[in-house]
């Protein structure tokens, strides 16, 4: 027996089609693994930020002069209740778009933060950014050490239970340029992260748990589209971040 030929590999916590245009390597080096799809490449580390960091991250989104954020049920405040709330470091806000012709709410809390100039346009929602924060600019760099992207912008979106989530849709903005590399990263209660595939309908599901960070790149957003289907059964908030680059 070989002592020393010691590995923390691990066996990805979801399933891949059998087919030979997936395939999954473990990376030492990054502690996680790269994923080939057709027509795509992801990355994925289970922990990437361990318990103590990824607590940290809830509270600094969520603390407020008015509620304790781990207690409060946040589907009970009315929307000015909500709005009168002063987070600390994130603005919070619930967003409408428009669908066919009615003023539809978000079925989830987003917020916007980025380089001067970087606004983000989805839905008919145009949004200015906010001025970055210390605690999101300590995440970005960590995760840009991954990606290898330096990024200007991030999507916020708490999740405040299993009720909330995000339809279907892909990150194809023209602003994100041809190819954009996507990375999330994730807090709090596990939600599936659903792939689809644009020509054969066939989904992979991604658990993104507490830390965990997955970052989309290659064609995929022209192949494929994502969302977190409601589960009722989640009681607890989540909150991710989506990095991006824009172009504009
Ligand atoms: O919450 C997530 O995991 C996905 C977020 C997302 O797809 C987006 O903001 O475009």
């Amino acid at each position: 027996m070989d002592l020393f030929n010691v590995t923390n590999e691990s066996i990805l916590p979801f399933a891949l089609p059998q087919e030979e245009d997936y395939s999954v390597k473990w990376d030492e080096r990054l502690d996680g693994f790269k994923i080939n799809l057709p027509h795509g490449e992801l990355f994925y580390a289970e922990h990437f930020f361990n318990q103590e960091i990824s607590d940290r991250c809830m509270a600094y989104f969520l603390e407020n002069n008015a509620n304790n954020w781990q207690t409060t049920n946040w589907k009970n405040l009315t929307e000015d209740e909500f709005n009168a709330i002063d987070f600390k470091n994130i603005k919070w806000k619930r967003e409408s778009i428009n669908l066919y012709g009615k003023n539809v709410l978000l079925p989830r809390m987003t917020s916007w933060y980025g380089d001067p100039g970087k606004s983000y346009s989805y839905s008919g929602i145009n949004s200015n950014p906010n001025e970055w924060n210390k605690g999101l600019i300590a995440i970005k760099k960590r995760i840009e050490e991954v990606a290898l992207v330096k990024f200007n912008s991030v999507l916020m979106n708490w999740y405040r239970d299993g009720v909330d989530y995000l339809n279907w849709h892909a990150d194809d903005e023209k602003t994100l340029g041809v190819n954009p590399i996507i990375s999330s990263v994730n807090f709090g209660s596990m939600r599936d992260f659903i792939l689809r595939n644009n020509d054969t309908s066939l989904k992979i599901s991604i658990p993104l748990n507490h830390g965990a960070l997955l970052i989309m790149g290659g064609e995929l957003q022209h192949h494929w589209q994502h969302c977190v289907p409601k589960r009722k059964q989640v009681k607890g908030m989540r909150i991710n971040l989506t990095f991006r680059a824009i172009n504009n």
